[in-house]
Formats: C-alpha cells, structure tokens, sequence
C-alpha cells in the first residue's frame, strides 16, 4: 500500500507579497472576541495557540517546514516557533507595508483567501495571526529569512515597533511570542495537558512532522517531544494501546484524486465498542459527516461482499453497518480544498464529493487488503457475525422486556417517587445508592420538581457486558425506565423524562464506584445524555461545623478551616465541633435537602465529556480487564477520569 508523506501535498508555487488580500480592520474582533475564536474562556484561550499553529502547519503541509516547538513561558506566555521560510517581508503592493505587518494587522489577510496559496489549509475560521494579535497585551514575531532577522511588535493589535532588522541568521523560520491580554480573557492560566493533547494530536495527523511542547513556567518542567513517522497508523495503535488488538497490523489506506486526499487507518479490538475518529483538514469533526458516512458504507459493503465470497457468511445472511463496527478504532483524515463545515457546532464536513472519494479508495483497498491477509479477513467477519447474533439477542431481550415492563415509560418502576411537574425541562432525578439515602431523599426533596430513584445492590460493570445482558439486567432497567428515553440505537432524547439526571452518591471509594459504573452505562449506551450534558453528580458535604446553635458545611479542607474561622471569629471564645460527614443515609431529609438537594445551595457536577477519545481511553482503563494499566492511570491522572465541570 502506498505511503503517504508529507511531502506528497507539497505544492511549487511562489507565493509572495501580492498574493495576499485586504478585507478589514481589528477593532471588530477586540469588540466581539468570541465571533472570531468561539468563547473567551479557557476554551478561547487555547485556541489562540491553535490558530498560530495553524499557520505554521500549513507551512508544513506545503513542504518547507518539518519541525514546530510550542512553549509556555513564564507569565502564561506562548511562544511558538517554526523552520519554515519566514513570514514574508516584502512590501505589498495595495498597502505600501510589510507583508509582515499586513498579516499581524489586517484582519482575513493571509493567502486562504486569496486563491492560488496552498493547496490544502487547515484554521478553524482560516482568520489566523490577526486575531491572535488584536487578542494578545502584547505580540512579537521574529522572522529568519534572506539572512536577516526581522523583528517587528504590536500591543493589542496595534504596532508598537517598525518592522526592523535586528540581526544576521543562517536560518530560516518564523518565531511568534504572545501574551494573551487579560482584559479579554476570563483566565489566563494555560493548561498543558490541552495544548500537548491537541498538538500530538496535529503530530499523528501530519506524518513526520515534529512537534516539541515543552512548560517552562517556574515549578513546571513539562517537555515532549513528538514525530510519528507513521501517522495515522501510529494514532490507532495508540488508541488501543490499552486495548487487546484482533490483528498485529494496522489496516492503512491512502489515496487522491483531484485535488482532494484520504487516509483511513483501523484495527479491530475485543471490545464491543467503536470508535470513529475523523478529521478534515486537521480539523475534528465530531459530528462526523461525509467522509465517515463513504467510510461505513464501504466498510459494511465490503465485508459482506467478503463474507459471501468465503462462505464465511451462509445463504443470504448479512451483517449490519453496526456489527462490522464493534470493536472498531479508526482514524479518518482528508484534506481537501474548499472543507465545508456544517452542523450545529460546524463540526460536520458537507462536502458530498468526498463520501464519493472515501467510499471508492477505501472499498477497493479493503477488498485487496482482506484477499491478501485472510486469517485478519476472517477474524474481523467473526467478530461481526458475533455481534450480529448478539444484536439478535439483546433485540429478544429487548422485546421481552418492553412487553414485562415497558421500557418506554408507559409503566414506571415501583421504587421510583415520581415528581408532579411533567415538563422534562423543569425536572431533575436523583439516582440514589442504597435505600436509606433513598428514604432521606425521598422525605427532604421537593417533590414539584425532584424524583428519586433509589439503587441497590450490586451493579453491572457494562464495559464486560454485551448489549443482551444489559437489556434484561434488574438493577438497570429501572433506570432506563425511568428515564423513558430508551437504550443503545433507539435512545431518544426527545423522550427523555428529565432534564437533569444527577447521581447522589457517597463520597468515599464505593460512592466512587457506583458513579463510575452509571457514567459508563450512560456513556456506552446513553451517549447522547452524556454529549448533551444531561449528567450530573450531586456534591455532599464533606464536614459539618456545629457551633452553638449554628451549623454550617463545608465540601473541602480549605473551605472546613475558613468557616471554622469565620464561626470561632464572631466572640473568639468557644469550639467549634467538626465532624466528618458519615454518609448520605445518616443525614435526615432536612440535612440533605439542605446540603445536597436544595437547588439554592446545593452543588452539581456537570459530567462533561466533549473529548470522545479521552473518555473512550478513560472508561477502557477503569472498567476493563486491563489491571495494570489502570494502575497507573489512576496514580498519574485521577483528575482526567472523569472531567468534571462545576
Ligand atoms: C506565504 C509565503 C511564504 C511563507 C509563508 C507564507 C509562511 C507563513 C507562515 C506562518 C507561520 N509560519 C510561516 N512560515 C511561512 C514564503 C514566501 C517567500 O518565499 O518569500
């Protein structure tokens, strides 16, 4: 199969001063920030990091530049440096200024818009350097071109020094240093795990391109150095690097045709899950679009054309699109000229050219790829035909079920205390481990609004469990029921019951398992809840403070010692009683209402899980069979388990 490098997207074509065009002035991005980079939180933030990078990148994809370094420096300071050819800096011609100037200064400058330019460019909103500079207190770049250095700077998107020479060089490359301007961002902390994540990210997607990220904030000394000469192959054997592979080998596939490109790269594992990574452009496209839907089709097509063929499939016996996905990690990626991007968070790609593209590389390589390897042929059609006889099952299941139970709702499990309002958006359930908690949920709630459902027992682990045992098993059809949204194909969110489904556990290991274990039900087999941020845990207090007459709770150490101050402050004299709260069924019903339910005073997680590979990565560890990597995962990362938004 053919390798794809880097340089096989590399296009001759002089590219100076002219061929960049002028559209507007800054002020409107300083004005409206969040058009430009999304939010002006920490999401923002970041992303003026991205859009740096991009550019960078694009010198990449052209062929002239093979090494990036991203650093924070003291003072959350980005630098961000390439060996490209330098920025241009020769005077354009429209402006009479240094192409230089032009790009840090006028807002749509850049060769993205101007056809010719690049062939491929990636650049969320393709606005680039200007944004980033009209967003930062103060902004440098350096350029190593034509044996000088040129230097020029800007404070809030204004110049602040000439474009000058300030040195000789042998290099070439362009070096780019900001400080993100406070008045604009909510938080100016950058967090290196986001950048290192996105920017090995970029590494995978761009074979033989070597990213450096290093920390060197003072008490911070983070450094990571990435080049995978691989690519995409060596994304996939990362993915499942925690997983148990069907087959040794990475399936890769690579072709063009006019001026558009694909890469696809999978390997089955034994899980029942899949996961679908795509991108356009080096741009995640979480809502999938064209380039997944040419990819299912083939995928699905080919390997029942397979399965016929070698009699491996009997009569007219098929397996569905979902069958031939079960344990399934793949990474998609194209690149193709004008991306358009659709859907509610224009995360989708439109463009129906390229479903055509992916649909008829990907099934003729497959076929090939499976007639030359059949013991991976076979062991791929095996796994599909058991999850085909497995889908069969859980739909009897299923089936028995909705005619015992009803899992649409029509008749609610006994234990659940239903609350009076019936619009879902005005109404929260609280899932509840054990029954005495239960009962004081039951007797502090507000029952206009709050259900209760208690849990008991022992759990089902659904990361070892396929659909079938799910469907029938006792301690979660009460759940699904209550929900009334259904399960795994059929969820429907529109059915939901409540709009707030929070989990009210204790905050000790076992608290901490059976939320882990809800999490991960909901996410295999609810995802739509988890993306749409339905989720959320309930905080119980850790401490109570009684003094007096008065008592107060706190839900952290530091939080204990301040209102054990603030209480022993009011006369100086006296002790403050500090005790540590036992568990959710020893509060009564007022306590609970009070600490943990009162919608006033209460606090709530929200679960949060935007980064498809991150949570996969997470549940794989924590809940499957793998015990040594677990291990590790919750010495180094407990933090990243579960990401939790308050
Ligand atoms: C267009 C033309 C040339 C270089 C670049 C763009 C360029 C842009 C960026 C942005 C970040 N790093 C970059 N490196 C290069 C070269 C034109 C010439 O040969 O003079």
């Amino acid at each position: 199969m053919a390798e794809q490098e880097l340089s096989s997207t590399m296009v001759e074509h002089e590219y100076g001063a002219s061929e960049i065009q002028v559209l507007e002035g800054l002020e409107a991005v300083r004005k409206r920030p969040g058009m430009y980079i999304g939010s002006t939180s920490s999401s923002g933030l970041h992303h003026l990091v991205y859009e740096i990078v991009d550019n960078a990148i694009d010198e990449a994809l052209a062929g002239y530049c093979d090494h990036i370094t991203v650093t924070i420096l003291e003072g959350d300071v980005i630098k961000v440096t390439d060996n490209g050819r330098g920025i241009p800096v020769d005077i354009q011609q429209q402006t009479g200024k240094p192409a230089l100037e032009v790009v840090y200064t006028i807002l749509h400058a850049g060769g993205k818009f101007g056809g010719g330019g690049y062939k491929v460019s990636g650049g969320l909103h393709g606005v680039g350097a200007s944004v980033v500079n009209a967003l930062s207190e103060w902004l440098e770049v350096r350029v190593h071109k034509n044996g000088s250095i040129y230097e020029m700077k800007f404070a809030r998107g204004d110049v602040a020094q000439e474009m000058k020479i300030v040195g000789t060089t042998d290099l070439t490359g362009t070096e780019v240093i900001f400080k993100p301007d406070s008045e604009i961002f909510e938080d100016t902390v950058y967090d290196y795990e986001i950048l290192h994540k996105r920017m090995r990210e970029q590494a995978f997607l761009n074979a033989g391109l070597h990213i450096t990220t290093t920390d060197s904030r003072p008490e911070q000394d983070k450094f990571d150095d990435m080049c995978y000469k691989g690519g995409i192959r060596e994304f996939v054997t990362y993915i499942n690097r925690n997983k148990t592979p069907l087959h040794e080998q990475v399936i890769y596939v690579c072709g063009e045709r006019d001026d558009s490109m694909a890469e696809i790269a999978l390997q089955y594992n034994d899980s029942y899950n899949e996961l679908i990574l795509s991108f356009a452009n080096n741009i995640h496209t979480p809502e999938g679009g064209m380039h997944e839907t040419g990819f299912k089709s083939a995928l699905t097509r080919v390997l029942n054309a397979y399965g016929q063929k070698t009699g491996l499939l009997k009569n007219d016996d098929k397996v569905s699109g979902e069958d031939c996905r079960e344990g399934l990690t793949v990474v998609i990626s194209v690149k193709l000229t004008e991306a358009q991007f659709e859907g509610q968070t224009k995360a989708k790609l439109g463009n129906s050219e390229i479903r055509t593209l992916v649909d008829s590389l990907f099934s003729e390589k497959l076929a090939i790829f499976l007639e030359e390897n059949p013991s991976v042929g076979r062991t791929i059609l095996e796994k599909a035909l058991t999850a085909s006889r497995a889908r069969e099952a859980a739909r009897r299941a299923r089936e028995n079920i909705r005619r015992k139970t009803a899992l649409d709702g029509s008749t609610l499990p006994g234990k659940l205390a239903d609350c009076n309002e019936r619009d879902p958006k005005l109404t929260e359930i609280y899932i509840v481990e054990g029954d005495s908690a239960g009962g004081s949920a039951k007797g502090g709630r507000d029952a206009r609004f709050q259900a209760i459902l208690p849990l008991w027992g022992k759990m089902l682990n659904v990361e070892k469990a396929r659909a079938d045992k799910v469907y029938g098993n006792d301690k979660l059809t009460p759940v699904i029921t209550a929900l009334g949204a259904g399960l795994g194909d059929e969820f429907d969110v529109l059915k939901l019951r409540y709009h707030k489904i929070i989990i009210m556990a204790d905050a000790d290991v076992d608290g901490a398992h059976i939320r882990t274990l809800l999490l991960t039900f909901f996410f295999r087999f609810m995802r739509p809840l988890v993306e749409g941020g339905y989720v959320y845990t309930a905080v119980p207090p850790l401490y109570k403070l009684v003094r007096g007459k008065t008592i107060r709770y706190a839900y952290s150490d530091p939080e204990r010692d301040q209102i054990s101050a603030e209480m022993r402050g009011e006369d100086g004299k006296g002790k403050v009683e500090i005790s540590r709260n036992k568990g959710l069924g020893e509060m009564d019903p007022h306590e609970l209402w009070e600490t943990t339910m009162d919608p006033e005073h209460r606090i709530l997680k929200r679960f949060d899980l935007s980064d498809a590979v991150a949570a996969d990565e997470a549940f794989t560890i924590l809940m499957g069979e793998k015990v040594e990597p677990r291990k590790a995962f919750i010495e180094e990362n407990a933090k990243y388990v579960v990401n939790l938004d308050i």
